[in-house]
C-alpha cells in the first residue's frame, strides 16, 4: 500500500511532472467505490444540479460518451473516510509541504466499454480561474485495470513546467464542456502512456499535458481522481481564456436554474 514515496519517486514527479503508484487502497475499498460509482453513474446523480454531464458531448444524446460527475462525495460523505483519500493526502503533504489546502477537488470519468472516447489533450489549468497561479497534484485512481486500449492516461513528461496553452471546446462546439489544447498532434510524439492495475493511481502536477484514448476493449475504464491543491497565488496578468468565456453548456445553465 502506497502512502509514503521514496527520495526516487520524488525526484521522477519533479522532474517529470507524473508518476505512478501500484496499489492505493485495498481490494475491500476498491469494490465498494466500484459499487458506489456504478450507482451514482447509473442513477445520473447529480445531473438536475449541472454536477453530472457529459464531457465529451451536448448532454442531449441518451448514452453519454464520456460521463463525469464533480464533487461526488457530496452525495456520499463516506467517499471523504477512504483509505484512497488518506493515503493520497500523506504524499499531496509529502509532495506540497504542510500547506496543502483542507478543501479538494474531486471528480469521476467513466469511459463505458466500446463507447467512451478520447479525453483530448489538454491542461487541467485551462479550466480554472485565469487571474491566479496554481500548485496541484490529481491522484487518479482506476478501478479497473487501465491500459491503453480502455484509456489510461497519457503525459507529456516535463511539460508542467508550461504556461496554460491556448485550449478550444472539443470539436470546437462551446456546447460541450470538454476543452482540447490548440494543435494537439504536435505534442503526440512525445506522449508517455501510463497504464496502471486497478487500485494503483497515476499522479500529475499542474500544467501538465495529458490525454487518454477511448475504450475499445470490453471492459468499463472508471476512474476517481482526487485532487490537492496549495493556496493559489495572484498573477500579474491574466491568461486570456477566451475558450471559457465562450461556453454555452446545458451543465450550466441547470446548474444556474438548480
Ligand atoms: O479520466 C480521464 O479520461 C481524464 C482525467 C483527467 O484529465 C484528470 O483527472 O485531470
Amino acid at each position: 500500500m502506497e502512502n509514503e514515496l521514496t527520495q526516487q519517486q520524488v525526484n521522477f514527479f519533479e522532474q517529470n511532472g507524473h508518476l505512478t503508484l501500484e496499489a492505493m487502497t485495498t481490494p475491500e475499498e476498491l469494490e465498494w467505490l466500484r459499487r458506489i460509482y456504478d450507482s451514482l453513474l447509473s442513477k445520473r446523480v447529480g445531473w438536475e444540479q449541472g454536477h453530472q454531464f457529459d464531457l465529451a458531448g451536448t448532454d442531449d444524446e441518451d448514452q453519454p460518451k464520456l460521463p463525469q460527475i464533480l464533487g461526488p462525495s457530496r452525495y456520499i460523505p463516506e467517499l471523504k473516510d477512504t483509505l484512497y483519500r488518506a493515503n493520497a493526502k500523506a504524499i499531496a503533504y509529502q509532495l506540497l509541504g504542510p500547506n496543502v489546502q483542507d478543501q479538494i477537488g474531486e471528480h469521476m470519468i467513466y469511459k463505458p466499454s466500446q463507447i467512451g472516447v478520447s479525453t483530448p489533450w489538454h491542461q487541467d489549468q485551462a479550466y480554472h480561474n485565469p487571474t491566479q497561479f496554481f500548485r496541484n497534484i490529481n491522484f487518479w485512481l482506476s478501478l479497473d485495470d487501465a491500459t491503453v486500449d480502455s484509456g489510461c492516461l497519457q503525459f507529456v513528461p516535463g511539460s508542467h513546467k508550461l504556461d496554460v496553452l491556448p485550449h478550444h471546446s472539443i470539436n470546437h462546439d462551446p456546447r460541450i464542456h470538454g476543452l482540447e489544447v490548440d494543435e494537439p498532434e504536435c505534442w503526440v510524439d512525445q506522449a508517455v502512456a501510463c497504464p496502471v492495475p486497478a487500485g494503483g493511481a497515476t499522479l500529475h502536477a499542474s500544467y501538465i499535458l495529458h490525454y487518454a484514448g477511448p475504450n475499445v476493449t470490453d471492459q468499463p475504464r472508471r476512474a476517481y481522481t482526487l485532487v490537492f491543491r496549495m493556496p493559489p497565488t495572484p498573477r500579474d496578468i491574466p491568461i486570456d481564456n477566451y475558450w471559457e468565456r465562450q461556453k454555452q453548456t446545458a451543465r450550466a445553465e441547470r446548474s444556474e436554474s438548480g
